[in-house]
Order: C-alpha cells, then structure tokens, then sequence
C-alpha cells in the first residue's frame, strides 16, 4: 500500500517535470500506518468538524497528501487530478492550497507554517472540547514535519507553545531523513531534536519510519501521552530509489525514466505509470470507509443533543454570526454619538470588543505579551491556562510569528475567530502567516496597535512607517485605520462580517477627538472612504485615516474659514473602497483642484486618491524618539502645513 503512494508521486513528477518525489517516497510507510489505522476520516464527509487533522507540514512533499487523498477516496483528488499535477486550473498545485480540494486542511510549502498552524487546530480543539463536551469534540492533530519545518524560527515559537498548554492530542512526525536541499542536515544543523522537544515540555519517541509496527506502536504511545509527542521516524528519502534514494538528489527532482524502472524493479511493482493494482486499491478505499462509523456516530450524538447547545455548535461551524451583533454594534454607536468620547482607538477597539465578545461566544482574543498595550483582553475572556482551557485568552508570549501562524490554524479548524494583539512594527514579524491567511481566505483578526509616531518615545525601532503600504500590498487581506471610536466599532464589524479574509486594525497608542459626532444607523466605513466633511466646488480636497483624520478636520474648518471650500474624506480601508462602484470612486475621488493625503506613513499607495500631483503629508523616513506631538511638528504632520500646502498651491 505504501508503495502505492510511492508510484503515484514518482509518475506525477515525471510527468509534470517537477516536483518532489523524495518525502512521499520516504514517508510513505508513516503516512500509510497512520491513514489506513489510526486517522480518523471520512473522505466522503470531508468537512466532519470531529475529523482528525492531517497536516502535511513539508508541504513540498505534496504528491504524499494528493496520493492518499486519491487512494482513500476523497472525490476532489481523482487519478486525472494526479495526473494533472502542478498543472494550471488542477486541484493538485505545487504545494497543497487550502481550499482546492476537501482534505487539504492548510496552505503549506513555507516551510515551519503547517507544523505551526497544527498548534492552534490543536488548541481550537481543546477549546471547543472544554465548551461543548467530548462527544461532540475530540480528536487528534497529526502532522508530518521535515528537517525544514524544524529548522525554520516559526517552528520553536509553535513548539513552545504547544508544549506549555499541555496540547497532548498534538502528535507530530518527524521525517528524520537527514537531508535537505542543499544535501545531508549536517552542513546547517546539529540540534539534538530530542532534547530540543523535550526542553519545551514534549514527549519524544524515535523509530524506524519504515517499520509498520513500531510506528504502529509509537502513535498508540503518543496517545496515551499527556504532553504533545514528537515521533522521530528514521527515514531514507526517495525509498525505493536503487541508485539516488538517501542522497538529496531526490529530493526535488524527477527521478528520470531509468530510476522509475529500476525503483519498479527493487520494489516488485509491475503496475504501470498512474495505475494502482485493484487489490491494493481496495484494500485503501477500504481504509477510507474505516470512520464512517464514528462519524455516523458522531452525527446521532450531534442529533441528540440539547437543541440550543446543537444549534450553536452548527452556527459556529457555519462561520455565521450571532444575528444580534449588528443591533448590539447599533446600540454601541448610539451611546458613542451621545457621549462623544475621545480615546484612543486601541482603548475605543477594547471597548467595542466588549461588546462584540459579549454577543459572540466564538472570538477568542490574545497577545503576544502586550495585552495591556494592546487592549485585547475583556470582561468575558478569561486566561487560557495549561490545565484551563474554559477562558477565551492567550498569552501567546512574545511569539507574534507563532501566534499568528496558530491563529491561522484556529480559524482552519472552525468553531472559533481568533484575534489577536500586538503592535502594528512587528506585524513584520507575522506576515507570513497574515499573508498565508489571505491566500487561503480565512478570517483571522490581527490588533495592530502603536500604528505610528503618535507613539512617541519609544523611537522609529516601534513607529510603523511603511507598514500599512507594506500589509495593503498584500492581496484579499483588509487593512482597517479608524479614524475615532465610532469608526473602530465599524471596522470591527466588517473584520467580522467579512468571512473569506483575513483583517488588521491599525490603532494608536494616543488619544482621538471624535470626528463622528452624529449617530448614523449605515456602516460608513464598509464604502472604504467616505465623506466626512463635504462642501460642493470644494477647492480643497483632504484625505486622511486614523488619527490624522482630526489633523485633516482641523485644517479644514482654518481653511473654510478663510473662505476656502474644503471636503474632508475618512480612508478606513483603502481594499473596501477599490471595490465600490466606478461611479462611488470617482464622486469621492472628487475634481478638486488641490487633494491632500493626510497618513503618518509612507506615499505609496496614495496616488490613486490624489494623482502624481497631488500633495501627501506623512513620513518619508525613519520616525524618531520624542513625545507624540514633537514629532508630528518635527515632521511637519500638522493642520497648520496642510493649510499651508494647499494655500501654496492654489496661490
Ligand atoms: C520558508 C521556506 N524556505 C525555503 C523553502 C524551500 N525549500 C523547500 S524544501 C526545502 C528543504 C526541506 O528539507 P526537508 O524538510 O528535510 O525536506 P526533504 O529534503 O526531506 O524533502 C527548502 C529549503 C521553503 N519551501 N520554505
């Protein structure tokens, strides 16, 4: 049966003329004993929320996932799919993608991402098992992982984590081939993995990957464990191979038509290219029909259950929110048109938490050791503990790119929407889970807090310059910059409403006035920009987010006052307004004469709103250490230089 997985990837490579034969080669065996004896599945009921999760870490080696998905059954992964490998508009791309077949439960490739998506599947689990008991959630995380994925930074930050919250149904394969890409691991690693996982709080066990039975044995052990278990499985890469298995030429290249037929040989397949004997064929689909039980099982038990407590475990699977949210959000703008606070946005975005966490009991907050700052904890969301796991809060230590990565991992898993919190600089640190998240389109929710200058005296190591251009750049993710608590309670409910994308929410440190005074029942900020301040034959038009949204307000009421008409336009999300209507853009886009944009960051990306010559106030280098407003004089982000620029330019 292994060596089924085996023909399959080497066929599929050659084909396709690239690609990486050596790992399901190599990992065949594991992948079989786990597949066809211990995971718990139904290839025809992919989406059965109380699945066990399979994640192929080394997401190079997809040809291992694209052959087992086939072999047990999974309708998506058909032999024309197999065939069709790393082919334009087939399911079976390069490197499994989340979403292009049921099966595939996360995007991997970037190496160290799978094996850290894993730990939050495996926290969402014990959260959801904590809230709505063992007979409607339990189940298993199994991961395969390369040298790569151990080597990668993101990998310890995951490690650790798991490790400290005890995660015991996290079990992880190590493909312990000893070869990477650039040949044995000993030109670039001599870590003790063993000590390593241990030293973070795991169980550890090594086999040989090739022997069914103590691999067997090893997975029975690894469920008994009360910590996370790493497996070491001694494997040869590219198994089989007669003249280049164990070396690294198998690892990411066709093994030629010559090794094929001498690999046939060794390994007694007679089978030809893309054709699996029926008898070994069975015996996998047979694998495949092995959970159907638990899962009909798991149904009735579903079925029974009390009907609120059923209703809401189909609701949060569905992704859909409470319907009250949105009469709750109401309310909340009422009471802030009414009172008119001026905090600053992080604190209003805590505020709004506290009502959006008190109508969805799906959100799950956290911070990578900046809870204070970043204002993420509420009322309803006590701290997750290793042994108490009813709290809806994770203090994820300072590990953006770990939390980021496990968040990625909770939404995968359904049933929860995580958020997070930490400073917007260091989304720098996350953005390779924020941009795999968007690819996959999954909501996860990043606190991006400290969003410029206006932080003051900690200095440009903490003030975000170029960071919004730099997350905008990233396609499908939305990027939020409220402008007063108003705005923020807006762009809150669209990071919730919108469930196919990631969101962040750049907010400061200092206090803002409120520039939304008048209650207004519409979302303004779902347009993405919107007119704040209108005037008809406005000369001036000001564009602004955030906190310099009152710069733009105040330079607008010197310059009306001096007779000259003046718009002012709110930008919360540039994303949300590329998408209004041709018509909606350009009335908003307006004919002034002069445009200004107004951001504490970098130009790019504010063409678009105020052409080649339009005027952009912001930074165009490095911020500095000083108190808030210092800076915004010293670097000349005040209402007096934007009335200024635009008198200049008018003169
Ligand atoms: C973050 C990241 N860096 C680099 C790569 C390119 N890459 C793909 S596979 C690989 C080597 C992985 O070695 P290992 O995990 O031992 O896999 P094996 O050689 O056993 O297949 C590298 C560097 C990648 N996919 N992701």
């Amino acid at each position: 049966m292994a060596n089924a997985i085996r023909f399959l990837s080497m066929d599929a490579v050659e084909k396709a003329n690239s690609g990486h034969p050596g790992l399901p080669m190599g990992a065949a065996d594991i992948a079989t004993v786990l597949f066809t004896r211990y995971l718990s599945f139904d290839p025809k009921n992919p989406a059965w929320p109380n699945r066990d999760r399979f994640v192929l870490s080394a997401g190079h080696g997809s040809m291992l996932l694209y052959s087992l998905l086939y072999l047990t059954g999974y309708d998506d992964i058909t032999i024309d799919e197999i065939k069709n490998f790393r082919q334009l508009g087939s399911r079976t791309a390069g490197h499994p993608e989340y979403g292009h077949a049921a099966g595939i439960e996360t995007t991997t490739g970037p190496l160290g991402q799978g094996i850290a998506n894993s730990v939050g599947m495996a926290i969402a689990e014990r959260k959801l098992r904590e809230e709505f008991g063992s007979e409607l959630m339990e189940h298993y995380t199994y991961v395969l992982a390369g040298d790569g994925c151990l080597m990668e930074g993101v990998s310890q930050e995951a490690i650790a984590l798991a490790g400290h919250l005890k995660l015991n149904k996290l079990i992880v394969f190590w493909d312990d081939n000893n070869i990477s890409i650039d040949g044995p691991i000993s030109l670039a690693d001599s870590t003790d993995q063993h000590a390593r996982f241990r030293a973070c709080k795991w169980h550890t066990i090594a086999v040989n990957g090739h022997d069914p039975e103590a691999i067997a044995a090893a997975i029975e052990e690894a469920q008994k464990s009360d910590k996370p278990t790493m497996i070491a499985c001694k494997t040869v890469i590219g198994f089989g191979a007669p003249n280049k298995a164990g070396t690294h030429k198998v690892h990411g290249s066709p093994l030629g038509a010559e090794e094929i037929a001498a690999t046939r040989k060794a390994l007694g397949w007679e089978a030809e290219a893309f054709t699996v004997p029926s008898d070994v064929l069975d015996a996998w689909r047979i694998a495949g029909l092995r959970s159907a039980k638990a899962r009909k099982e798991w149904e009735e038990r579903l079925e029974a259950a009390e009907a609120e407590k059923k209703a809401h475990f189909i609701r949060r699977f569905s992704g859909e929110l409470e319907g009250s949210l949105a009469s709750a959000i109401s309310a909340y703008k009422q009471k802030l048109a009414e009172t008119k606070p001026s905090p600053a946005t992080r604190k209003a975005s805590e505020d709004a938490l506290e009502v959006i966490n008190g109508v969805l009991a799906e959100t799950i907050g956290g911070s990578a050791d900046l809870t204070g700052s970043n204002n993420t904890k509420t009322s309803q969301t006590h701290s997750i503990t290793p042994d108490d796991f009813s709290g809806r809060y994770i203090h994820y230590g300072v590990r953006e790119h770990g939390m980021a990565a496990a968040m990625n991992g909770m939404a995968l898993h359904g049933g929860l929407i995580p958020y997070s919190g930490g400073f917007l600089i260091f989304s720098d640190y996350c953005r390779p889970s924020i941009r795999l998240a968007a690819l996959m389109g999954i909501r996860v929710i990043h606190v991006l807090t400290h969003d410029s200058i206006g932080l003051g005296e900690d200095g440009p190591t903490h003030q975000p310059v170029e960071h919004m251009a730099a997350l905008r750049a990233i396609p499908n993710l939305l990027m939020f910059r409220p402008a007063d608590a108003t705005e923020t309670a807006e762009c809150w409910q669209l990071a919730l409403e919108n469930r196919k994308r990631p969101s962040g929410l750049a907010l400061t440190r200092q206090n803002l006035m409120a520039v939304r005074t008048e209650y207004e029942e519409q979302n303004l900020c779902a347009r993405g920009a919107y007119d704040l301040i209108s005037a008809s034959d406005a000369q001036v038009t000001i564009f602004a987010t955030g906190s310099e949204v009152e710069i733009a307000v105040k330079a607008c009421q010197t310059l009306t006052a001096k007779g000259i008409a003046t718009r002012v336009v709110s930008v919360p999300c540039f994303e949300l307004f590329a998408e209004q209507s041709e018509d909606y853009q350009q009335a908003i886009i307006g004919t002034s004469p002069v445009k200004i944009a107004v951001e504490a960051g970098i130009r790019q990306g504010w063409d678009h709103f105020i052409g080649n010559d339009g005027i952009f106030i912001g930074m165009s280098s490095f911020g500095a250490s000083g108190p808030y407003k210092d800076l915004y004089k010293h670097f000349g982000i005040t209402p007096e230089v934007v009335v200024a620029s635009a008198e200049a330019k008018l003169s």
